[in-house]
């Protein structure tokens, strides 16, 4: 006879799967909807739940190096976390192009890559690379993960690091075993991150003071970086420049951030900058540089930069703060509340009857915008000009079309010539300068915004270190747009820019014409064991981490 029993209620029992489909599910858990990659031996289990997912949709690309610049596009283009994911050994060290230049460019990525089964690392096993040590300093934060039970919570801990504060790429190495272990799965899990707590709100008393200075400053210049993008202060920006007036210059990591129609829009400084703009800041007597870093493509030689101007900086990054300029009036904070912040003490200020002057100001950067405009020459033997065609491409996409450039002289025309007037219109890779960025970036900014006209502006050089990712395009349906320029950065050169040694080599077989292609959517170790995870301390914003002593 069986005896019926009726089961006792206990916790329900956690479902259990393998640390591959635990990290597929976390993913799908944090909202991400594409991964470019390329799959490889120690990567291998995560692709079966990947390919069965319904919510994540793989981009199989021709180079891993073409998986971190998508991912990287994607991010810049949607302001969401890029992903990438890769195999072990040549495919994660494939990626430390892309992720170093994420890293220059704050960039939310998080890449994933296959580890060499636990018990192999350290023994220079096959296809192993210590990817964690080698992308050390150009991560905001790395994680080797050997077991199965940590995966979901390191890679809500990923997504956590890489969108918070500064954002900036985050790697996430995964050993074999870990993937096909079996697991409990738990979601969400608490995160361990001991001492990371980026600093969001600015000081009241320095945004005061900021404010005081604006509104007594007699030539002040607003100095706007990549982190007013990264922040999603536009709208905050528009407020700020309209209520006090000030001249706006935007970085070349900035383009968008300001409508450059807007009459108090000079243009980008620099060394590739408009008259104005550079003459502005020479001549200003307060620069508020807001999420801007003082690169040295921007200021050229310091001592010589702004050379009577009192500064106020505002980075979320304090590490930023008086890197390069001494900032008299140092604000951290995320750059939507400091300027919120800063509207808000400019119009107590008014109110209480203190307001800028900068009439003469106005009739001095006006003249110099119109006695120098930003320009170019028209070929003599009736060819269309590299700019022209450019600017014509700018005008016939219109304000919504995304631009992506390769690095080169047609990066900086692209920069000069296109009239943006949104934020996420203009993705290059500014702060590495990585020839091959256009391409797959590109790729990567349609797929997040399958809406958008892509288009990628790319130099011949360029074009042909990453130009197989077109296959990856056309064989997934992803139209972008591409122009590229044939001239292998001579002219550069010719203008004495600081460029590499093929920079002033014309290829063989390349001409010096211009012509407009269409897209791809038509036809177109050290023997050492890897750090563990607890090697790691963390900062306030960027992580800083003692180095895991290596063994002989
Ligand atoms: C990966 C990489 N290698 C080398 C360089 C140095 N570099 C900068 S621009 C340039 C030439 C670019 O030529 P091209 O793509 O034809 O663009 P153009 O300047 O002609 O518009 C070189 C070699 C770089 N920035 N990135």
């Amino acid at each position: 006879m069986t005896e019926h029993t009726t089961p006792t209620p206990g916790p329900r029992p956690r479902p259990r799967i393998t640390g591959a489909q635990a990290l597929i599910r976390s993913l799908e858990n944090v909202g991400v909807d594409a991964v470019f990659g390329i799959p490889g031996g120690a990567i291998l289990p995560a692709y079966d739940p990947l390919l069965d997912s319904k919510k994540l949709r793989h981009v199989l690309v021709r180079h891993e190096q073409g998986a971190g610049h998508a991912a990287s596009g994607y991010a810049l283009a949607t302001g969401r976390p890029g992903v990438c994911m890769v195999t072990s050994g040549p495919g994660a060290t494939n990626l430390v192009t892309p992720i170093a230049d994420a890293y220059m460019d704050s960039v939310p990525v998080v890449a994933i890559t296959g580890q060499v089964p636990t018990a192999l690392i350290g023994t220079d096993g096959f296809q192993e690379a210590d990817i964690s040590g080698i992308t050390l300093p150009i991560t905001k934060h790395n994680f080797l993960v050997t077991n199965a039970r940590d995966i979901a919570r390191t890679i809500g801990e990923a997504f956590h690091l890489a969108c918070t504060g500064r954002p900036g790429p985050v790697l996430v190495d995964i050993a074999k075993d870990a993937l096909q272990a079996p697991t409990e799965y738990d979601w969400p899990v608490p995160f361990e991150l001991p001492g990371y707590r980026p600093v969001s709100r600015p000081h009241s008393k320095q945004v005061r003071e900021a404010a005081r200075m604006i509104v007594e400053a007699r030539r002040p210049v607003l100095l706007v970086g990549g982190g007013v993008l990264k922040a999603r202060a536009a709208a905050q920006l528009a407020e700020l420049a309209e209520r006090t007036g000030a001249p706006v210059v935007t970085t070349l990591m900035a383009r968008g951030a300001f409508p450059d129609s807007h009459r108090q829009h000079l243009g980008m400084p620099g060394m590739h900058g408009t008259v104005a703009a550079v003459g502005a800041l020479q001549k200003a007597d307060l620069i508020v540089a807001l999420g801007a870093r003082f690169d040295d493509r921007v200021t050229g030689k310091l001592a010589s930069f702004a050379p009577g101007a009192a500064i106020v900086h505002a980075d979320i990054d304090p590490a930023e703060i008086s890197k390069n300029r001494h900032a008299d009036v140092p604000i951290v904070g995320d750059c939507r509340d400091v300027i919120a912040d800063l509207v808000a003490a400019v119009n107590s200020e008014h109110a209480a009857g203190r307001k800028g002057d900068y009439s003469a100001w106005w009739a001095l950067l006006d003249n110099m915008r119109t006695t120098y405009p930003l320009g170019y020459e028209q070929p003599a033997d009736g060819s269309l000009a590299p700019q022209y065609v450019i600017e014509r491409i700018g005008k016939m996409a219109g304000p919504e079309a995304v631009f992506v450039a390769g690095v080169g002289q047609h990066q900086m025309w692209a920069a000069q010539f296109v009239s943006y007037q949104r934020p996420g219109t203009w993705l290059n890779s500014g702060g590495l300068g990585t020839m091959g960025f256009a391409v797959p970036a590109a790729m990567g900014a349609k797929v997040g915004r399958p809406d958008a006209q892509v288009w990628a502006i790319d130099g011949d050089g360029c074009f042909q270190m990453t130009n197989q990712e077109l296959a990856t395009c056309a064989l997934e349906g992803i139209p972008i747009k591409l122009r590229a320029r044939r001239g292998c950065g001579r002219r550069d050169r010719d203008r004495g820019q600081d460029r590499g040694p093929a920079g002033g080599h014309r290829l063989r077989g390349a001409s010096r014409r211009d012509g407009v292609a269409d897209g791809a959517g038509r036809h177109e170790q050290r023997r050492h064991p890897v750090r563990p995870r607890h090697g790691a301390r963390l900062g306030p914003d960027r992580l800083t981490r003692a180095r895991w002593p290596r063994t002989k």
